[in-house]
């Protein structure tokens, strides 16, 4: 395989790439961060976008420089820094976009935010703050954009009843036998088959409205301030589609307001902490509040549950799929995965009244 330092040469940086160490903890891509020689001494982050995830890289990338583009105009507007405040992509010194190897597999440059950290878990609620301010305000920035003139790079992303019949495939497949060792999360995720076509029911009968989403607000997506941890920048933008307000507080909340890492194999460490959950949802709705209707307001527990839940059956379904989707570093964790995925719905079903005052006194 083409190495990385090599293809980081290929894009249009000021100075020569010293390294590329890999970085990050994504489960698509593969990501690096690439020192630049003196006199730029800046760093980059290249990344190698994963094409069995995405299968129209070039409509994938099209979607990220019309976003990026349109949000840098946005925070012009309202005075703020676009070097910090939205993604910039690094174009190929050919002037493309992506740079193609001798294997075919594409790699894109962006422009490395200093001075910012992401974080894996959240420790106080002040930094979910922070991360529901970043989400809340990435809803605002593109609530102008047309919907429709975005690629829907993923179909059926978070079409939670479509995930459900592909998780019903992967069981009845158990292409590797799995399936007897994770009875218990099956028989968990069908005993809420009603609930899996309830917000796209609402869409379709335009009750809910379509708006231009992240799809992916997991906290490890947004840059905070190192110092701070006030929020800089929403990264990761691959999934941005047309989708559900209730998809971005959701997922924000699901890795957010966890008390313990996606991973973790002492479930009694796995809660939804409803301080955090509070900080979250104070930072989403003092940004985009105001553009949500009633029933979207009413939603946001739910969405929260209904992503969470989501999430755990996708990673049951590829357990039992063998692996193939999410990167794995040791056997057995995406069943892992799910368990704390499910632990966490168990635990959103018993403290949804809470959850839904909070959102009442949040607005
Ligand atoms: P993945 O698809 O693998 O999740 P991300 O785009 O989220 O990839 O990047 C992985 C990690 O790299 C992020 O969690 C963040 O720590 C870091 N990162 C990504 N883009 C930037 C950037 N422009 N500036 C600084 N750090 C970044
Ligand atoms: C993947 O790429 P990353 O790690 O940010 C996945 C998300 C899941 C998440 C679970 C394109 O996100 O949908 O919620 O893992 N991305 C894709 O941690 O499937
Ligand atoms: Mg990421």
């Amino acid at each position: 395989m083409t190495d990385a330092l090599t293809i980081a040469g290929l894009f249009s940086v000021d100075s020569a790439p010293l390294s590329a160490e890999p970085y990050g903890s994504g489960h698509i891509n593969a990501t690096y961060l690439v020192q630049l020689a003196p006199p730029a001494d800046g760093r980059v982050i290249l990344q190698r976008i994963n094409r069995r995830v995405f299968s129209h890289i070039a409509a994938l990338m099209e979607n990220v420089a019309n976003v990026t583009a349109y949000l840098r105009r946005m925070v012009e507007a309202e005075g703020g820094d676009p070097r910090r405040e939205c993604l910039r992509l690094i174009p190929a010194r050919d002037g493309a976009p992506m740079v193609m190897d001798e294997e075919g597999e594409y790699w894109r440059a962006y422009v490395f935010v200093e001075r910012t950290v992401t974080l894996q878990t959240a420790q106080t609620p002040e930094q979910l703050h922070s991360a529901g301010l970043a989400f809340g305000r990435f809803q605002r920035l593109l609530n102008g954009y047309p919907a429709a003139d975005l690629h829907e790079v993923i179909p059926h992303f978070h079409d939670t009843a479509s995930r459900y019949q592909d998780f019903e495939r992967a069981v009845a497949a158990d292409v590797k036998g799995r399936a007897a060792a994770a009875q218990k999360e099956i028989d968990f995720v069908r005993a809420r088959h009603k609930e899996t076509g309830r917000l796209v029911s609402l869409l379709q009968r335009g009750e809910l409205p379509l708006r231009v989403t992240h799809n992916d607000t997991k906290l490890n997506n947004v840059l905070l301030d190192e110092e701070s941890f006030a929020p800089v920048c929403v990264i990761d933008l691959d999934t941005v589609m047309p989708g559900l307000s209730l998809y971005d507080f959701g997922d924000g909340i699901r890795v957010g307001a966890s008390t313990a890492a996606e991973d973790e194999t002492d479930l009694s460490r796995v809660s939804c902490d409803l301080a955090l959950f509070e900080g979250f949802t104070h930072g989403f709705l003092s940004e985009c509040g105001a553009l949500l209707t009633d029933q979207e307001r009413a939603l946001l527990p739910f969405g929260a549950k209904l992503m969470t839940y989501e999430c755990g059956m996708r990673f049951l379904a590829d357990y039992l799929e063998g692996d193939t989707y999410f990167r794995i570093h040791r056997p057995g964790q995406n069943l892992d995965r799910c368990r704390t995925q499910f632990r966490l719905v168990a635990d959103m079903e018993t403290k949804m009244a809470e959850m839904e005052a909070i959102v009442a006194r949040c607005l």
